[in-house]
């Protein structure tokens, strides 16, 4: 267990960091008075038995976890519209603390399952007191929408093991159906609901 300890530092290290710098952009958006992409963060780092059973469903060996396995560290932005997602992305393209070496589009290329989401793999240097330690990290970047639907499908993924009975199965398409119309209805109304948010900001400020 120990072993595991030591192998995980770097990630949990990378984990707390990366959440600070990335709410941190909402911050800096808000000191602006401006619409904020960001609306929150959650990061964590895999559990020990998901990334022995993922090296063991992927045939990674323990000593290629580093570069094998890229979501060992995993940060998620929720963001309110499908746009933000682009503009998040792209500053997160153009930091200096961090380089993406891979991106998954699921949102144009929506999963069979119904996921949709965006993905980077960072690698990201932690510093340590062995020296840098260069990991690799997976952003996931979603709608509240996206959300809502990837965390009660992960729930269920969870009891059926991602054999649902034909009844739950069409339930969840149907799900991610409206959550797809939720996204576009949001963004047709999207102007009216930013210059709302900015008047009850002002007001919350007085
Ligand atoms: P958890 O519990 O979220 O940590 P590969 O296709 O093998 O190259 P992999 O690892 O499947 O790679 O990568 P992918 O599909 O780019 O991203 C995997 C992660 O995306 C998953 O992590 C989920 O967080 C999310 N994800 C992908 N597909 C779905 C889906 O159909 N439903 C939901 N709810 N989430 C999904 P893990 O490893 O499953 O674990």
């Amino acid at each position: 267990m120990e072993e595991w300890e030591k192998f995980l530092r770097p990630y949990k290290q990378a984990v707390e960091e990366l959440k600070i710098k990335l709410k941190g952009m909402r911050k800096d958006y808000q000191l602006n008075r401006q619409s904020s992409p960001v609306e929150f963060v959650t990061a964590r780092v895999k559990p020990v038995q998901s990334i022995i059973e993922k090296a063991s469903t992927r045939d990674i060996p323990y000593d290629r976890l580093r570069e094998g396995m890229y979501d060992i560290a995993g940060i998620r932005i929720m963001c309110q519209f499908v746009d933000d997602i682009k503009v998040i992305t792209e500053l997160i393209r153009s930091r200096a603390d961090m380089k993406v070496v891979e991106e998954r589009d699921y949102i144009e290329n929506t999963k069979e399952s119904g996921y949709r989401s965006y993905h980077l793999i960072i690698e990201y240097p932690v510093q340590t007191i062995e020296g840098t330690v260069v990991i690799l990290a997976e952003i996931q970047i979603r709608t509240l929408a996206m959300n809502f639907w990837a965390t009660i499908e992960h729930t269920l993924n969870y009891k059926y093991s991602g054999e649902y009975p034909p009844e739950i199965k069409k339930r969840l398409q149907n799900a991610a159906e409206a959550a797809y119309l939720l996204d576009q209805e949001m963004s047709e109304i999207r102007e009216e609901i930013q210059d709302a948010q900015k008047y009850y900001t002002k007001k919350r400020n007085i």
